[in-house]
């Protein structure tokens, strides 16, 4: 019998009995500890895509496992059919954290964008009066906001959407970043919301011109029409405020939160408004298995806890400058630009071969940093936020090496 390598047997049980519904480095990881995550040979590597954002508290803080587990022998599920002690306390926490009145609690972060979605609509029926069933909301093209058959409905990416129809109606698609094209959209009176990353994440890190967002938000106030921020990938402190819309000091009429929002350990999100929209959905109107469950609740507020009391949204301003001056310092060729905000960055590679971006992150891979490109030929990096100064200089001269080695 041929020995193969433990990394080859996980890969191989996924291959045969998993759905090829990813295409993963060839890594198997099984350990994680802050920035690093160790693979089943035991090799150690700075984690730059932290889950997707979900892991800014760094892998398995201890805090956030701790609470898991003492919360875990008591009580995990009680289905929203009872109360639990674990709910209201949360609800305050995050509403009164946040500054609004009311909070939904969901679990991915999907969940949450179709809650805003419905939540929009009810408000568009019953409060700004739009014909049932007319109600149309605002997206930007080149957005990511989840893989349901309603989102995909908005999407402008073919591998997010083709042979998935038929299509949920009721969207405007515009150009991020284009103020003429929204002030115009919102001229429909039927529009409902506007639904924005405040940063596109899949697309690339698409950080929008200073100033759009709050001008944004003001022309859908004059048009009476909901600003919804989808925060699940920007927010909890990835771009260096605890939300990406701080930086522009806007407040959205519908927050939602995700990935982070359990420091990686379970599904949990939210969608945070106030009366007037969140008391449009009725009892029995709307709801989840898992919405709300006393494990998310304790999680979800350590989790939170650790960002401000571990200073990791601050951190994350001075490592994004470290990180972003530390890869402009490699001058590298290959290296078109480099963009993002505090921890959320992405390089873009210049190079003929399509499959630039890939070999590059192969050979990080085997120099013990793991990123991953998005869209062909940008490469996505996201560490957790407690990432040190020694962490950012090792990673960037790992990434040096890997371009120059190219
Ligand atoms: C995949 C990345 C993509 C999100 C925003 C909602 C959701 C996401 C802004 C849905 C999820 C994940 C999904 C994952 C890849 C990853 C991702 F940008 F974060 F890298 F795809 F854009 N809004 N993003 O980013 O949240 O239901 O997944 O909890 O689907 O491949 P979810």
């Amino acid at each position: 019998m041929n020995l193969i390598s433990k990394t080859e047997y996980h890969i191989g049980l996924e291959e045969k009995y998993g759905a090829h519904n990813y295409h993963p480095l060839p890594v198997v990881l099984s350990r994680g500890r802050g920035v690093e995550v160790w693979d089943v040979e035991g090799k150690s590597y700075f984690d730059f895509l932290s889950g997707y954002s979900a892991v800014n508290q760094g892998h398995c803080h201890p805090r956030i496992i701790s609470v898991l587990q003492e919360q875990a022998a008591k009580l995990t599920l009680t289905s929203r059919a009872f109360h639990n002690d674990q709910l209201g306390e949360y609800e305050k926490f995050m509403t009164e954290k946040f500054g609004y009145e009311k909070l939904l609690p969901m679990n991915t972060g999907v969940e949450a964008v179709e809650t805003a979605i419905k939540l929009a609509r009810r408000w568009g029926y019953a409060i700004k009066k739009i014909r049932e069933n007319q109600a149309k909301i605002i997206v930007c093209s080149q957005n990511f906001h989840g893989r349901t058959s309603t989102v995909i409905s908005f999407s402008s990416d073919p591998s997010s959407y083709e042979n998935f129809g038929p299509f949920m109606p009721g969207f405007i698609s515009i150009p991020f970043n284009d103020l003429p094209a929204l002030e115009k959209a919102l001229q429909d009176p039927q529009v409902a919301a506007f639904l924005v990353e405040p940063i596109q994440g899949e697309a690339g890190v698409v950080v929008p011109d200073e100033g759009y967002l709050a001008q944004a938000k003001e022309y859908c106030t004059a048009a009476n029409v909901l600003f919804i921020g989808d925060e699940i990938q920007t927010g909890l402190g990835r771009t260096g405020r605890m939300l990406c819309l701080d930086h522009e000091k806007v407040r959205p009429d519908i927050l939602i939160l995700g990935k982070a929002l359990s420091g990686g350990t379970l599904p949990v999100s939210a969608v945070l408004a106030d009366d007037e929209i969140m008391l449009t959905i009725k009892p029995g109107e709307h709801g989840s298995t898992y919405g709300g469950n006393p494990l998310a609740c304790r999680v979800a507020i350590e989790s939170i806890r650790i960002l401000e009391e571990e200073n990791m949204v601050e951190n994350a301003v001075m490592m994004g400058d470290l990180l972003r001056s530390e890869i402009m310092a490699l001058k590298s060729p290959l290296i078109e630009l480099v963009r993002g905000k505090g921890l959320l960055n992405a390089i873009v590679i210049r190079h003929s071969d399509p499959e630039a971006a890939w070999k590059i992150c192969m050979a990080m891979k085997e120099l013990g940093l793991l990123a991953k490109p998005t869209h062909g030929d940008k490469i996505r990096l996201a560490p957790p936020l407690l990432i040190s100064a020694q962490q950012v200089k090792e990673a960037a001269g790992i990434i040096g090496r890997s371009l120059a080695a190219f």
